[in-house]
């Protein structure tokens, strides 16, 4: 939240040197999600208490910013991202008391606090659209997006959808209000209505709600689809999927017109003239690499990084179940065009999971024999490249993927829903369910496993997700125990990144970009030089081809992932990385 910093120097014309250092360049974000963090009164279901009792393992990882998942009134039924009251906590989380405690005691860590700003959509039980579906005439019909049927259909006639978008949950994007024979949109559930950020009232009360909480000592906001808030009017169809009977709507709800005039209003309403060190990061599905130049440039006060969506889709074909191997010279050259596109203006986020995501061991890595060694390998990777790295809970531990034996194991609405759409479409319950398994965001929800107690040290309860049986093996107590371990690894990356300029600011370029199994790059600073190998296969890799390969074979072993390797550039053990620095 450059603003209150941003006097004339420190925006930076094209082709001047680099930018002024940003707090948040050598700072590690660490993500909970509260419902399966740790569970403090039995219910079994995590909350507030229990984030407050884990602070210390936190602290001991050494982590800058906490951002929390939703944690206000919900219905829950997209687990939190539905709100019903924005300045309330849900109180299956707490109460307000202990979330002033949570900030109370993070601060006094160093701990900084995020919260999840959901804005693109309410819940269906928020007074705002309660009211705004009472009548046509409600003062508050035009906070939301509602329109007739489709010309010359009756409400309710299949097709009568004012458009034929297809929502994120599968199914139309319209439901129709029986009462007043109209349609609302809603890009995920049917209790997710959009809110029409077209309305200044609309934009003034997420403004004001926005400052309640920085007033109560938060430190910044994670934005959910924060791109998707400003819609190309008229709403008109898309094209039709070639996988199902709705169109792709996002052309016109995608980086809309009013995008970045609607970001501008506000930083200034909310955050400009607050000293604090606040952390913005907006979540924008789609956003290319021109885009989050302008949107995180500094000079135009809109976020400070982005959350990017190409690295996670490599392995998708024509959509997100329909999955596809992940080719490494592709993950290189997103990641690589990410790097590059941000090096002078804007900044990036570093992530490989989150609570959307599949466990980044499983999916990018190899969670059976070389699960640690892959785990502190994807932890190098992404942790050395240019940005602030984001740790989803979990992670830290080498946690996995989800044994799911059948369809009903899985509880998130995506899946759910898609699961009975997929059926509906033909594809076998077989090839569906193998589709969840490897794709569901559920891989990512069971309770984090301190322990190897029975139900992992998450609850005293009954979980309201099942525990991975894997947690007698993996878990943070063992880990803690291990000074070998994924989690004390990660400790030594976030360290290096507070302690070397090179790791928060240094050039990124990368080598080797058509290795397939090779990951391997530079970072450079003034007269410091550091490079990152890291072999992506279960085979010994040799580093051939590294420019300036004699110079690192003397150059000093920074970090690695297995015993010594010895002197020169010995060939890559499976899923080994090393971190070399030379000085010139
Ligand atoms: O996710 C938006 C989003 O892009 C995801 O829905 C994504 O498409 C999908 O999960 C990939 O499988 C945000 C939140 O992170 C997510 O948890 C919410 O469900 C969604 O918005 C609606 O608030």
């Amino acid at each position: 939240m450059s603003a209150v910093e941003a006097t004339p120097e420190t925006t930076q014309p094209k082709g001047t040197p680099p930018r002024e250092r940003q707090w948040f360049h050598s700072a590690v974000v660490y993500q909970v999600y509260p419902r399966s963090f740790q569970d403090s009164d039995g219910d079994g279901i995590g909350d507030l208490r229990g984030v407050v009792r884990r602070l210390d393992y936190l602290a001991t990882l050494g982590i800058d910013v906490l951002w929390l998942s939703p944690i206000y009134a919900s219905p829950q039924d997209d687990n939190g991202y539905d709100i019903s009251d924005y300045q309330d906590i849900d109180p299956t989380f707490g109460t307000l008391a202990d979330f002033d405690d949570l900030v109370a005691q993070a601060h006094a860590r160093g701990i900084r606090i995020v919260m999840d700003l959901v804005v693109n959509h309410t819940s269906d039980e928020h007074p705002w659209f309660v009211e705004s579906r009472s009548s046509k005439d409600s003062a508050k019909r035009d906070w939301y997006w509602w329109r007739p049927p489709r010309e010359g259909m009756d409400a309710g006639a299949p097709g009568a959808e004012p458009t034929n978008w297809q929502s994120f949950f599968s199914g139309p994007a319209w439901e129709l209000d029986e009462a007043t024979g109209e349609y609302y949109l809603h890009l995920f559930s049917r209790k997710q209505p959009d809110l029409n950020w077209e309305n200044p009232e609309v934009r003034e009360a997420v403004y004001a709600m926005m400052r309640w909480w920085l007033d109560r000592g938060v430190d910044g906001f994670r934005m959910d689809v924060i791109n998707m808030i400003s819609k190309d009017l008229p709403l008109r169809d898309g094209r039709v999927l070639d996988h199902g009977p709705y169109a792709d709507g996002s052309p016109f709800y995608i980086c809309g017109p009013r995008i970045h005039e609607f970001l501008q209003e506000m930083h200034r309403e909310v955050f400009a003239g607050r000293s604090e060190k606040l952390l913005t990061v907006g979540e924008m599905p789609a956003v290319t690499v021109d885009e989050a130049v302008l949107f995180t440039d500094p000079a135009r006060r809109e976020v400070d990084m982005v959350f990017q969506f190409e690295h996670v889709g490599l392995d998708h074909g024509e959509h997100k179940w329909d999955r596809r191997p992940l080719e490494l010279a592709e993950l290189k050259a997103s990641l690589g065009r990410w790097q590059a596109g941000l090096a002078e203006v804007g900044w990036n986020s570093l992530y490989w999971n989150n609570h959307d995501q599949p466990r980044a061991v499983s999916r990018f890595g190899d969670d059976g024999q070389y699960r640690v060694e892959s785990a502190k390998l994807l932890a190098t990777v992404l942790h050395l490249h240019r940005g602030t790295p984001y740790v989803y809970q979990g992670e830290e531990l080498g946690m996995t993927n989800v044994p799911f034996a059948a369809h009903d194991d899985f509880l998130d609405i995506e899946s759910v829903n898609y699961y009975r759409a997929a059926l509906g479409l033909g594809r076998s319950p077989e090839d569906v369910l193998e589709a969840l398994r490897e794709g569901s965001r559920d891989n990512a929800r069971s309770p984090v496993q301190w322990d190897a107690s029975p139900h992992a040290g998450f609850t005293t309860g009954e979980p309201w997700f099942p525990v991975n049986p894997n947690h007698a093996e993996i878990n943070a107590d063992a880990e803690l125990a291990d000074p070998d371990s994924v989690f004390h690894h990660y400790r030594r990356l976030i360290e290096l990144r507070h302690s070397d300029p090179v790791v928060a600011d240094g050039d990124f370029h990368m080598l080797l970009p058509e290795h397939p199994s090779i990951y391997a790059f530079t970072r450079s600073l003034d007269t410091q030089t550091v490079l990152v190998v890291a072999n992506f296969s279960g085979d010994d890799q040799p580093v051939d081809g590294l420019p300036g390969e004699e110079d690192w074979g003397a150059a000093e072993l920074v970090l690695g992932n297995y015993p010594e390797p010895g002197a020169g550039l010995p060939p890559l053990r499976p899923w080994e990385a090393r971190v070399y620095r030379r000085r010139a």
